[in-house]
């Protein structure tokens, strides 16, 4: 559908037409993972207190589940496998996970469907935990047991792998903030684990790619948008630069340069040395975006008093977006890989902010691509209402409810992905 009339500017590149085209075989989707919508697992997360239950029952429902993400248009779907139902001891391999996972990428086959497979979303098998979790780098060959095989048994299934899923925020709200299990306080420690990590990331890269050379394999990292608390004061500036460089740009910057050093006031520097495993250890890079932080002059992250926020007080700021991808474009060039958006949406119950939300985000990924970057695909988060890790049920990020009715913004979103783009008269009316 193309309205005619409205030309209107853009920061980016002159005038805009009228209508926000997408490029040809732009993947269009949404993201889920395992823990949070499945139901029926058995963690390290369900056995100290924070117990999913029966998820919203995409384990049985998936079928039905994907259903409805093609009646919207989606051609592409994010998920993650739940490495508890393939190894629930060490060593004893479930053939029912192997089972259910073919079903569950056949399936979306059948619709058409591209799958995008994370091996990691923030849980683990409560026996890995027990010997010490991504503390031990010596545990690292436990996942890469889990990865080489599921790799394998899943592989001729067309399959777009992610190692890791948000690494860095696995960390350190796991080991410095203490929110989630194992609930320790301590920066080093989140470091050391952050470190591993990326080291189980390079080192399955490798691993897949022994057994898959096609294969197409990314990591998923969050990024935020900083700005310093007190913007004409040089520490406020400078603890926002170093906050900045942490979060948002290490990992890019590691994979890049095929080292790692971290290094904050009062820690232990955190060190990869050069390596050939690690550099460009990657072929696609996964960008999850939610929001904006200001950072206080003690570190801390604090949402801008008096902006629009999201159920969960996450400031809407569509800015942000162009800006985590514009500092991560000079990596993706290096590293010679596209960029999909993996995660995008926000905690709103009422649904009386998300259309607006994903005009807005969608006009700078419109914008980006434009000035010449190379954004592959959007997935919103998340095709349905699912758990929210610590937060639990409270908050719904779903474009369909846990009943699997349509929200308002999913009939936006599907008509967006059935014209590939939408007007520009809608960026007024949704106020951009
Ligand atoms: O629900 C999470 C998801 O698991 C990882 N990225 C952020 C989402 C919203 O908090």
């Amino acid at each position: 559908m193309i309205f005619a009339g409205c030309r209107s500017e853009s920061a980016e590149s002159g005038p805009r037409p009228d209508f926000l085209g997408f490029p040809k075989n732009f993947y269009w989707g949404a993201s889920t993972s395992a823990y949070q919508v499945e139901g029926g697992i058995i963690n390290d997360w369900s056995l100290t207190g924070l117990d999913a239950g029966q998820a919203v029952d995409h384990y049985h429902r998936y079928a039905s589940d994907f259903e409805q993400a093609r009646a919207m248009g989606h051609n592409a779907h994010r998920f993650s496998l739940e490495w508890a139902r393939f190894e629930p001891e060490p060593g004893r391999w479930n053939p029912e996970a192997v089972k259910h996972y073919r079903q569950v990428l056949n399936s979306l086959h059948e619709r058409g469907i591209e799958p995008f497979v994370a091996l990691l979303h923030f849980t683990q098998p409560a026996w890995f935990a027990a010997r010490g979790g991504w503390l031990k780098a010596a545990n690292i060959q436990d996942w890469l047991d889990f990865v080489g095989r599921v790799t394998e048994c899943l592989g001729d299934l067309n399959v777009n792998w992610i190692t890791q899923n948000e690494p860095l925020v696995y960390a350190f709200q796991a080991y410095d903030d203490g929110r989630w299990p194992p609930f320790m306080h301590s920066r080093q420690l989140a470091l050391e684990v952050a470190r591993n990590l990326l080291l189980a990331h390079a080192q399955a890269y490798h691993l897949i790619k022994s057994q898959q050379p096609q294969a197409h394999i990314g990591l998923v990292k969050n990024m935020t948008a900083m700005d310093p608390q007190y913007p004409w004061h040089p520490l406020s500036q400078l603890i926002t630069r170093l906050q900045d460089k942490l979060f948002n740009t290490a990992i890019w910057e590691a994979l890049t340069s095929g080292q790692l050093r971290i290094k904050l006031p009062g820690l232990k520097p955190v060190v990869i040395p050069p390596t050939r495993e690690l550099k460009g250890a990657i072929d696609f890079i996964g960008i999850n975006y939610y929001t904006r932080y200001l950072v206080a002059p003690s570190g801390k992250l604090i949402t801008r008093a008096g902006s629009p926020q999201s159920d969960l007080g996450w400031e809407i700021y569509s800015e942000g977006l162009s800006r985590v991808i514009k500092m991560t474009a000079p990596y993706a060039h290096k590293l010679n890989v596209p960029i999909y958006i993996t995660e995008n949406g926000l905690a709103d119950s009422q649904d009386n902010r998300r259309s607006a939300y994903l005009i807005q985000h969608l006009a700078k990924v419109w914008e980006l691509i434009q000035s010449g970057i190379a954004i592959k695909g959007y997935f919103h988060w998340s095709l349905m209402d699912n758990y929210e890790w610590a937060d639990g049920y409270g908050y719904q990020f779903g474009l369909l409810d846990a009943e699997r009715n349509w929200r308002d913004s999913a009939k936006l979103y599907q008509r967006i992905i059935q014209a590939n783009g939408f007007p520009a008269e809608w960026l007024i009316d949704y106020g951009v």
